[in-house]
């Protein structure tokens, strides 16, 4: 057998039903060691908790100190070929330095300079971009620009070819959400280098894949198999707050549409099957109209916000925010949350929810309601 150093210490555990610490349980103990084994009476409080217990932590990030931060990356790291990209993670304090916001979530600022490229390459991980300020930039997506503008979701599935390019004279930094810490427990990562050089001759205002699939209700006959990733590459803030202010509208004409009083939220569903744009991830926006207070919510996954526009008071477990435009916060699993805003709030999540869903393993709570 392969001898490694056993990175565990079993401690005998002296309850009713365990036996007494002995020199020969302490032999066994230590030969357990030896041999990489394990029993499961000392671990199985920790395997078997009554319900989820996330190491993640509850964290605010706050954009007037992410940007800067960026920014200054910009000034002193090149973006190229190995790099690939001036992105910088959030790493949640329970997560053990990983650059992980969540078990399962990626979240990053990133950050092109006026004229920069970042390469062009694929993985399997599943991305997507969403912008809270600025423009200038275009996601080069399998040979289709798209323009990139403040409120814009701009998803991008697993294995297709992209890279970036600033065209304006301005900076520009966006935020990037992917399930890589999910595909990199479950070892399903593949990654290949695409050409340094983002190729595209036009920068046109409207992507092909916005021609062929941005017409609500409308499929194109050739396209009528559902695809597992939306092929629509671009959600255009103009679609997403109109959809909220209508559901806030016809709220006050007494349509019972919204999920609660005054919170309007929508869903990014794919357009092939109407399920959510890529099969690890889910994105939705939430609007709360002023003077607005949620129920107190919790569900297994765990999601990240970022505060679009507005301000307002967020609750995760026992921790209390005020958060205003750019803030990215961690909501982990079966921790409660609850959103409290005077003069309207605009948040955008994204969230694992449909690794869970699928697995039948999701569940969720609202307080005063039954279990
Ligand atoms: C990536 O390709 C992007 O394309 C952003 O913008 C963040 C983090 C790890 C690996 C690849 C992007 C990434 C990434």
């Amino acid at each position: 057998m392969t001898q490694v150093a056993s990175p565990v210490r079993l401690e005998a555990v002296e309850t009713a039903d365990q036996p007494k610490h002995t020199a020969e349980l302490d032999m066994l103990y230590r030969s357990f060691e030896r041999q990489l084994l394990i029993p499961l009476w000392t671990e199985i409080g920790d395997l078997m908790p009554p319900h989820p217990s996330s190491r993640a932590l509850p964290h605010l990030w706050r954009w007037s100190e992410l940007l800067p931060a960026a920014a200054r990356a910009g000034e002193l790291v090149p973006v190229g070929r190995g790099g690939e990209r001036r992105a910088i993670a959030l790493a949640n304090p329970g997560l053990g330095g990983r650059p992980f916001a969540t078990p399962t979530l990626w979240a990053a600022i990133q950050y092109l300079n006026p004229h920069e490229d970042a390469p062009v390459h694929r993985h399997t991980q599943n991305a997507f971009r969403f912008v809270v300020e600025g423009e200038g930039v275009w996601t080069v997506v399998n040979g289709d620009p798209v323009a990139m503008r403040r409120g814009d979701f701009l998803p991008q599935a697993g294995w297709n070819w992209h890279g970036h390019l600033n065209r304006s004279d301005r900076p520009m930094a966006w935020i990037d959400g992917l399930d890589i810490p999910f595909q990199s427990y479950a070892d399903a990562t593949f990654f290949e280098y695409g050409p340094a050089e983002v190729e595209t001759l036009e920068s046109p205002e409207r992507s092909r894949s916005e021609r062929l699939w941005a017409h609500p209700g409308l499929r194109p006959l050739t396209h009528l198999q559902p695809t597992p990733a939306t092929p629509l590459l671009a959600y255009r803030w103009e679609y997403t707050d109109r959809a909220l202010s209508e559901q806030l509208a016809l709220e006050a004409e007494g349509e019972a549409v919204t999920l609660e009083p005054g919170h309007a939220a929508v869903r990014y569903v794919n357009p092939t099957s109407g399920s959510d744009i890529m099969p690890t991830l889910r994105t939705e926006f939430h609007r709360l109209a002023p003077d607005t207070e949620t129920a107190v919510y919790k569900e297994v996954g765990s999601s990240v916000f970022q505060v679009f526009d507005g301000t307002g008071d967020v609750t995760v477990g026992d921790i209390t925010w005020s958060v205003e435009r750019g803030d990215l916060f961690v909501v982990p699993s079966w921790q409660q949350m609850r959103l409290v805003t005077e003069h309207g709030l605009d948040l955008f999540r994204f969230s694992d929810a449909p690794i869970f869903e699928r697995l039948h393993l999701h569940r969720s709570h609202q307080e005063g309601t039954p279990s």
